[in-house]
């Protein structure tokens, strides 16, 4: 099992405050860090390629989709810009020694066109993803698309659908980023969704229902770890969350208020737990 630190818990961007993080991350015990790849151009690759390798931390990208990109548009063009832009992407993170690209990666975080999800839709995210499969093959690359809550998308919310999802575009190097802050708004049981995803969860976010410290709150972490045990998973488990007062980023994440004390704890008392309990249940 890797641990990873989304970077988000202490900024929106790859920038001096993340970079000063790093040895206490890599001392706290984690193998890596998650930073954002929105648009090839503004990432820093260079940058983060150097910086793991100063400290010995991987990296993995967490990618959205902005400036009008969705890959379920009902124009054509659209979906094809979108999949054009995210082998884009992909050859960035690949470039930056990156492999692991994890997301709602197939329609924009909020859009919620208040309607349910139409089969064309359904689809085109089919059609997407099978369409970067070689590319993902051909750098190295595994892509983990995420469920997320219904606020937050009208388009995949559920275990049941990301299994169906994941299971018909059929790649080897596509599958599913299991969160279960999410996955504690939507499942009737969190452990039951994580064994309905199975052999197709590729990465997976452990956080909090609050988005605060791993284990401090409601999540059923026993049967969580019980469950990621049945499954084989033995890859990264990323606590993510989102600073208190970075403006947009805390607003997209609809952060009110301190969750804790600091950011600082979510990481730092979040890994304890995490490793204590991955001990603790032979993972
Ligand atoms: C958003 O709620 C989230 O969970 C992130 O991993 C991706 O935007
Ligand atoms: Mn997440």
């Amino acid at each position: 099992m890797k641990f990873g630190a989304n970077t988000f818990i202490w900024s929106a961007a790859i920038d001096q405050a993340v970079e000063d993080m790093l040895p206490r991350i890599k001392e706290a015990g984690f193998d890596g860090i998650e930073v954002p790849l929105f648009r090839a151009a503004d990432f820093p690759g260079a940058k983060v390629r150097q910086a793991c390798e100063k400290y010995g931390l991987e990296a993995n990208v967490c990618t959205i989709l902005l400036d009008g990109m969705t890959l379920i548009s009902d124009d054509a063009e659209v979906r094809r810009r979108t999949v054009t832009h995210l082998k884009d992407l992909i050859k960035t993170a690949a470039d930056a020694g990156v492999g692991m690209m994890a997301g709602p990666i197939y329609s924009p975080v909020g859009y919620l066109p208040g309607r349910r999800r139409t089969a064309d839709e359904w689809k085109w995210a089919v059609e997407g993803h099978q369409a970067l499969g070689d590319t993902l093959a051909a750098n190295h690359v595994t892509m983990a698309i995420e469920p997320l809550n219904r606020f937050e998308t009208f388009f995949l919310n559920t275990a049941a659908d990301a299994a169906a999802l994941a299971e018909q575009i059929g790649h080897p190097n596509v599958g599913i980023l299991f969160d279960t802050f999410h996955a504690n708004i939507e499942e009737k049981d969190i452990a039951a969704g994580i064994r309905k995803v199975g052999k197709h969860i590729k990465h997976f976010h452990s956080c909090e229902n609050d988005r605060g410290i791993p284990g401090s709150g409601h999540v059923e972490w026993a049967s969580v770890f019980a469950a990621l045990k049945e499954i084989g998973y033995s890859n990264w488990l990323t606590i993510e969350s989102f600073g208190f007062a970075l403006g947009d980023l805390s607003a997209a994440a609809a952060i009110w208020r301190d969750i804790e004390a600091t950011p600082d704890v979510i990481a730092f008392e979040g890994i304890t737990f995490l490793k204590k309990s991955v001990a603790e249940y032979g993972l």
